[in-house]
């Protein structure tokens, strides 16, 4: 069968079946070839005296001389043809090879390998990662895996600059802890070996001093990671203030490094910096000009777009490529989530020109903290970069779904339809596209067709959850998403009680309603406890959201219409609530002095907190009894103190204690109730929302009614 490659090469030719992919090779080159070509070919196919050759060599190798004409003359480009009996991979250079027998593995996925001819090269120079978020940087092992999967995707630049690495900033003049510098040094030799470029990024822009001994610190701190075996540099001088935001002295900083460190060595490649004005929304005065006049021409100026979070269009590089009087290099902020971490972004890479392909120096991707979720957008991003005019951002995504779990691509599809937009945000991007099932079933609902897909949808959804909970492909993905595909499953509950009140409120009895709202309720409190693993860096908490872009308005407006509706219907209660929380006996209530407001309903009322026995610090605390009613299945709350009733909970209408002076909130509270004093006399309503229980009239709250 033919193969839909990726990133999709220049060009492509197939022919008719060429072997199985059974067979067995022999190599022929593999001592001048590119070291890491030949081993991964070794690696992965059977090579021992097999009856078809495998030709391998770069331009100049004795092995592939009668096909030089052939190989595209790019850098990075190679020559792949595969016939029944042989194979030709030859390589522009070293990682051309590399790339050629990258593509070579992909067609032998297939069980009938076709005969083919490739001639590729990448459009853009570097295509790569930069490690360049807030937050937990990636593991150890993420980085490992994450080299063989950039090199199995032709990307070959990975920028390193964790902004939670003390080594990269706050202590950015320290020299790596040896245990640190073993792992850095594991590190460069797992990018290498994928012909992946690992570039050091240091971060002194904070507190560095404009004076000798900060050029030298910086200088030393480059030659002991160099010594690691790191081969390129990069300075950040995003996120800073006051003094390292001169743009004279960053350039002259630059111009220093060049000629004491890169020309010195002459194994390092040209240097790269991040400017502070490093979008067009920023950026004002003299500040780029200067450092693409005074910055040596070989520096390479990284570049995030029209504002901090943007999609890079032509127009766009022609700007800021006459400004810095040289090809911007990209770092582009997606799918990066340190500034929305409530969300995962595993929808469509799309947005960026595809005709931008010579107007950049490089194109990185900034992720989110979870590198294994990100490859969705890497994968893409590996396409875009190296052949933007032939890129498909809608195939190249589902491509990638089936390539990072290949064994539950549907459920993982549904999971990704559902993680697509973050929101407003004050960077602006919004994300199209997300939850497209659930957008045609709800027209088909309000077309009149009734809610038989919305059901669907939301079945579909909680059935692709569990698949996900239970599967063991991608176990470290999982782990990642993991709290978001609980969401996801809590959402499609939420979604199938919120039918099923809607259905109860045509056809049901008040308490097929009331069960309904309680599974609503169960599943809401219980998505909003979710959180995502602790976070030791800048960023410490995320709780994970997922459809928030069309699933979620509809649920909430839904919910409140349904609840109203249902008033209306019945002049009932939505009672059942409490008789869920709060075990009937006896319980003295403890005033703990803190007035709240409910910043929507803006009622309020003094913090409380229910407890078994009598408060030793308050004595003052009243004894109450919550009593059921097991005919009514309602709760009364009587102050013994008093000895008067107080109040029926959750009660929609005309109370039948009329003589009630008080009305009470009462949630559950890092595993206590709290009793929230409504503190008017004479209100009797009470409304839910989002699983708590709030009065639904209370013009003006009482403190100290206790
Ligand atoms: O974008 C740049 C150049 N710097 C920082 C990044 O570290 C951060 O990840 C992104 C997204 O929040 N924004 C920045 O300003």
């Amino acid at each position: 069968q033919t193969v839909d490659l990726s990133p999709v090469p220049q060009s492509v030719e197939w022919g008719s079946r060429a072997f199985s992919n059974q067979t067995a090779f022999r190599i022929k080159g593999g001592f001048n070839a590119d070291y890491d070509a030949v081993e991964l070919l070794k690696r992965k196919v059977n090579t021992k005296n097999g009856e078809v050759k495998i030709i391998i060599g770069e331009r100049g190798d004795k092995s592939v001389k009668a096909y030089a004409d052939r190989i595209p003359d790019r850098a990075e480009g190679y020559y792949l043809s595969i016939s029944p009996r042989q194979v030709i991979i030859a390589g522009n250079d070293g990682r051309g090879t590399f790339y050629g027998v990258q593509t070579f593995l992909q067609i032998l996925r297939q069980p009938e390998v076709m005969s083919v001819v490739v001639k590729d090269y990448p459009t853009m120079p570097d295509r790569g990662i930069i490690e360049g978020f807030y937050g937990n940087p990636f593991s150890h092992k993420n980085r490992l895996d994450l080299f063989d999967f950039m090199g199995a995707n032709k990307m070959n630049v990975f920028v390193y600059g964790p902004k939670d690495d003390p080594y990269h900033r706050d202590k950015w003049r320290e020299p790596y802890p040896a245990d640190e510098a073993a792992r850095m040094t594991e590190l460069v030799k797992a990018a290498h070996k994928n012909h992946v470029q690992f570039v050091w990024a240091v971060h002194p822009g904070v507190d560095i001093r404009w004076n000798k001994a900060d050029s030298i610190n910086i200088l030393r701190k480059c030659e002991s990671v160099y010594q690691m075996g790191v081969r390129a540099f990069c300075v950040f001088f995003d996120d800073i203030g006051g003094e390292g935001t001169k743009a004279e002295k960053q350039a002259a900083l630059l111009n220093y490094l060049n000629k004491e460190f890169v020309k010195k060595h002459k194994d390092v490649a040209p240097l790269m910096m991040c400017p502070t004005q490093y979008n067009k929304g920023w950026s004002h005065g003299s500040y780029l000009n200067t450092l693409g006049t005074q910055m040596d021409p070989s520096v390479r100026i990284m570049w995030t777009g029209n504002t901090v979070v943007d999609m890079i269009e032509r127009n766009d590089m022609e700007w800021i490529n006459a400004q810095i009087n040289r090809k911007a290099y990209i770092w582009l902020n997606y799918p990066v989530t340190d500034y929305c971490i409530d969300h995962l972004l595993m929808g469509k890479t799309y947005g960026n020109g595809l005709d931008i392909g010579d107007m950049v120096s490089g194109f990185c991707s900034n992720p989110m903290e979870y590198c294994e979720a990100s490859k969705v957008s890497f994968y893409s991003i590996a396409d875009y970069a190296w052949n933007p005019v032939k890129y498909d951002a809608a195939k190249s995504w589902e491509m990638s779904l089936n390539y990072l779990m290949p064994n539950e691509e549907e459920a993982f599809r549904v999971f990704c339809e559902n993680n697509v937009d973050l929101g407003p945000t004050g960077h602006g991007l919004r994300r199209e596209g997300e939850s497209p099932r659930f957008r045609s079933a709800l027209k088909a609902s309000t077309d009149g067709l009734g809610n038989k897909a919305l059901r669907e949808v939301f079945n579909e959804m909680r059935v692709s959850a569990e698949v996900l909970q239970k599967t063991t492909d991608a176990p470290e993905m999982m782990e990642e998403i993991a709290p978001w595909v609980e969401a996801m499953r809590l959402t499609a509950l939420r979604g199938e009680a919120v039918l099923k009140m809607d259905d109860a409120l045509g056809v049901g009895t008040p308490e097929v309603f009331i069960d309904a709202y309680l599974a609503y309720a169960d599943a809401n409190g219980k998505q909003r406890e979710l959180r995502s693993r602790d976070f030791p860096g800048s960023i410490k908490v995320a709780s994970p959201v997922v459809a928030t872009n069309y699933v979620e308005p509809w649920m909430r407006t839904m919910v409140a219409s349904l609840i109203d509706q249902y008033k209306e219907k019945y002049d009932y209660r939505l009672d059942v609530f409490p008789k869920q929380l709060i075990p009937q006996g006896k319980y003295f209530i403890k005033v703990d002095g803190a007035y709240l407001t409910d910043p929507d309903s803006k009622q309020g009322g003094i913090a409380a907190e229910l407890r078994a026995d009598r408060d030793t610090i308050n004595p003052q605390s009243q004894e109450w009894t919550f009593t059921l009613d097991p005919n009514t299945n309602r709760y009364k709350i009587v102050n013994n103190q008093a000895g008067r009733y107080i109040n029926e909970l959750g009660k929609f209408g005309t109370n039948p204690y009329n003589e009630m002076w008080n009305t009470y909130e009462i949630t559950l509270q890092d595993g206590k109730y709290a009793i929230r004093n409504g503190g008017n006399a004479g209100n009797r309503f009470w409304g839910v929302k989002d699983g708590k229980i709030y009065q639904v009239s209370t013009p003006q709250p009482e403190a100290g009614a206790f």
